[in-house]
């Protein structure tokens, strides 16, 4: 067995541990990060599209926002399509100047493994067998296997971003964790494509047939959504079927404007909201989808792993520059305080926008009802425009009033 020491071991090279990896090597701090898959992997998986501004400013802070700010398009509004009509949400009026950003996770993944490559940083891909072991006490180690040898890792923290599926979650004893948990009855079969997006401006579509999405990549790159039963298989969807359904929910307009062509990639992601209470488990803690999911309605999944990534990464310089150990005893309660809020407008925009198989005629007509009373009251705007943006990071501060 080889064994090497780091002060921060990084279970997993999503965004998550990409972004902390950088932050810490900014800060002069050692990190290894192991990964699972190959890094053509990592970057095969179509996600998030949306940056809140914090996330924004955070890809800065590490370095890494040059092609983010050339190639990222700005958004300053939303529309929301419903009953047959499109209503527009000013997002920047009505959060008072803030805007979201269009750029894929695909892009920001990509250019963190760049930064990372160029830093001659270590990333250890296509491991197997990970395990987490003594975080319950000051010398934490990770042990793994690359190409049949077994490989140990002595550290000090273990920051644990390997996503919903990971190791680290699973490995915190079961009288120390509670989890919340909520499925939805149904998913998101998403498709790319290359042709150009059917608005300038975001769609979240309300129709009688179910949920739709019109999002984008960039001005010659859409990303769209249909909410299909859980029991669609993507094999079954051709890309045909696809663009007959996005019409069918869409308005005359879009039918009028859409530009159909061949799928880049389609697939179905299930819709899920979660969270794990508490983060940290000793010399362990969790970030990202590692500790909690939203259902992608929000588009905050990939925003809120940030904010963990923020607060773990100040709690580890507080950790190593002034010997204090209050950042990372706070991290769990600064985090979860983000997270339920984001998690609350996640599933309330959901819930407000699909259709559940169970549901009668009477909750369409609420959910009009509903949306034309937002769409028509300043502070219904408000409500969706400053959730929509992201909340201000000191929101977190106030956890304690929950
Ligand atoms: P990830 O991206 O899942 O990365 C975790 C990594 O850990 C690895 N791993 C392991 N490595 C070593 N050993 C093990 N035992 C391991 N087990 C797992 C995995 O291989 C993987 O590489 O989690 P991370 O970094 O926390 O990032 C979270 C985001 O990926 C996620 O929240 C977003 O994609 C969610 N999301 C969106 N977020 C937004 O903020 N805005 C959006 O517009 C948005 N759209 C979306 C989304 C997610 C979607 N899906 C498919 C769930 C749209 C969709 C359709
Ligand atoms: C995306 O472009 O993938 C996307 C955008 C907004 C969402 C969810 C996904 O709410």
């Amino acid at each position: 067995m080889t064994i090497t020491r780091t002060q921060v071991a990084i279970i997993g090279a999503g965004p998550s541990g990409l972004l902390l990896g950088q932050l810490l090597h900014k800060a002069g701090i050692d990190a290894v990060i192991v990964e699972r898959v190959s890094g053509e992997y990592v970057l095969g998986r179509i996600r998030a599209g949306i940056l809140e501004q914090v996330c924004i400013d955070l890809l800065d802070e590490a370095g890494v926002g040059a092609r983010m700010h050339k190639q990222g398009l700005i958004h300053e509004g939303i529309e929301m399509l419903f009953d047959g009509r499109r209503h527009r949400v000013d997002l920047t009026k009505y959060s008072d100047g803030k805007h979201v950003m269009v750029y894929g996770q695909t892009e920001l993944t990509h250019d963190l493994m760049n930064a990372r490559q160029a830093a001659g940083l270590t990333t250890i891909y296509e491991v197997k067998n990970t395990a987490v072991h003594d975080f319950d006490s000051v010398k934490p180690y990770v042990t793994y296997e690359k190409d049949g040898l077994t490989h140990r890792i002595d550290c000090d923290i273990i920051a644990g971003c390997d996503g919903f599926h990971g190791v680290c979650r699973a490995s915190a004893p079961r009288t120390a964790i509670k989890e919340y948990e909520k499925v939805y009855p149904f998913g998101w079969l998403g498709l790319l494509s290359d042709t150009p997006p059917v608005n300038d401006e975001l769609i979240y579509i309300n129709s009688e047939r179910g949920f739709a999405l019109c999002s984008q990549r960039s001005k010659t790159r859409s990303r769209y959504y249909l909410q299909v039963p859980l029991t669609d298989k993507v094999e079954e969807w051709t890309d045909d079927a696809f663009w007959q359904e996005l019409k069918l929910r869409l308005d005359q307009q879009g039918r009028d404007e859409l530009v159909t062509g061949p799928s880049l990639e389609k697939s179905i992601a299930p819709l899920r909201s979660f969270v794990t209470e508490p983060l940290r488990f000793g010399r362990m803690f969790l970030a990202g989808d590692a500790g909690h999911i939203v259902p992608p309605t929000g588009a905050k999944g990939l925003n809120l792993a940030a904010t963990d990534v923020k607060y773990l990464y100040d709690a580890i310089v507080e950790y190593y520059q002034d010997k204090s150990e209050a950042g990372l005893d706070n991290y769990s309660t600064r985090c979860l305080g983000r997270i339920w809020r984001a998690e609350r407008f996640s599933w309330w925009f959901t819930q407000l926008m699909h259709r559940f198989p169970d549901d009668g005629a009477i909750i369409a007509k609420f959910q009009s009802a509903e949306l034309s009373y937002l769409l028509h009251s300043e502070a219904g705007l408000r409500t969706i425009a400053e959730n929509y943006v992201g909340l201000p990071l000191d929101f977190a501060d106030t956890a304690e009033l929950m």
